[in-house]
């Protein structure tokens, strides 16, 4: 018979990590059960252990029925979100926790999500958040340490916290679908009846596998995918190899007149300028995160990301404000 299980002491609210900080752990992360269960599971045992037997067919279909019945449930969705970044994944974390009625489909070209949030500033770990952001970590439960000697700012231990916490909460929301290593490669569109190109209305996104997508010059014609929905959230970051990826778009088709380009390094103009401005771009086209200093010539704010997270909960707010009218808008 095993030992009686450890019983764990529930971790406190604060634990002295030795630095000037105290840890703030929220109530919802408390670990639970036996330290020791999987031990005790595998332990001991392995010259008899065996997996249940397979057919590789098995394992092919239980992957394309799925994959491809997802294709299929979201090809009509009710927002598709453009980037997988801090802010593509604290929208969909806002949005899909207010409303599990709407279906909400993630595009995000690499194969791992989670964009320039799995480190802070120049490859170093510790991850900044400036205050009110605390509350979205508090909400999401990722513990983090407050500094009585700085009040203003609050520090995750590690940025790959923050990300995979939030990433695995986005996931496990049932109204919630991530199609990575998949990129947007055009927007769908529905002239206005003015004709004015500046009132396009957004209806969709048009998709590809990444790989195919970075290949179009060296390869024949391969010609992509879509999904429609009312409302295209799109926080595909700043500019660069993928970045900035719906502003650059609205430019050429007209929609936008012209880029306004992100601005140097100003954290205190840049992080409230983002979240304030998070707001519908275009008809059907919503932007927040760092693409949006593209199209206003908003500063960047560098290795801080509390206006990440809090310009997902603006983006959410705006979709929530406008995805019944959108809806009604395509039905017509
Ligand atoms: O993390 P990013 O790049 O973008 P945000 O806005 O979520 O967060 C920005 C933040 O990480 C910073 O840049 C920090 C605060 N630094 C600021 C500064 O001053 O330097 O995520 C964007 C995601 C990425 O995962 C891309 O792979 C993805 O969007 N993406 C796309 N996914 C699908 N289709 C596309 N066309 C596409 N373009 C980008």
């Amino acid at each position: 018979m095993s030992p009686p299980a450890a019983i764990f002491e529930p971790a406190p609210a604060t634990i002295n990590t030795g630095l000037k900080g105290k840890v703030v752990v929220p109530e919802t992360v408390a670990p639970e059960g036996s330290q020791t269960k999987l031990l005790d599971q595998f332990g001991g045992k392995w010259d008899e252990f065996k997996f249940a037997p397979i057919r590789e067919s098995q394992v092919s279909r239980a992957m394309t029925r799925r994959y491809f019945n997802d294709l299929d449930k979201y090809a009509e969705s009710d927002i598709v979100i453009i980037g997988a970044g801090s802010c593509g994944l604290s929208t969909a974390y806002v949005i899909a926790k207010a409303r599990p009625d709407l279906k909400i489909a993630i595009v995000e070209a690499n194969v791992s999500p989670g964009g320039g949030a799995w480190l802070g500033g120049q490859l170093f770990s510790a991850m900044v958040m400036r205050r009110p952001a605390e509350h979205f970590l508090n909400d999401l439960g990722v513990p983090y340490e407050e500094d009585a000697a700085n009040p203003n700012y609050v520090v995750v231990k590690h940025a790959a916290l923050f990300t995979s916490t939030l990433l695995s909460k986005v996931l496990l929301f049932p109204n919630v679908k991530l199609f990575n290593a998949t990129s947007v490669e055009d927007l769908i569109t529905r002239p206005a009846e003015s004709g004015n190109p500046q009132e396009t209305r957004i209806a969709g996104v048009v998709t590809n596998w990444t790989l195919v997508t970075m290949h179009h010059d060296d390869q024949s014609c391969m010609d992509p995918n879509t999904i429609n929905a009312p409302l295209v959230i799109s926080t595909t970051g700043h500019d660069g190899p993928f970045g900035a990826f719906s502003a650059k778009r609205l430019v050429s088709m007209q929609t936008i007149e012209k880029l306004g380009g992100m601005r140097g390094l100003d954290m205190n103009s840049a992080e409230d300028a983002i979240v304030k401005n998070t707001r519908e771009v275009a008809k059907g086209l919503i932007m927040g995160g760092m693409e949006l200093s593209e199209i206003d010539g908003f500063n960047r704010m560098g290795p801080t990301f509390g206006a990440m997270v809090l310009s997902g909960v603006k983006a959410a707010e705006e979709a929530l404000k406008v995805i019944d009218q959108r809806k009604r808008e395509c039905a017509e």
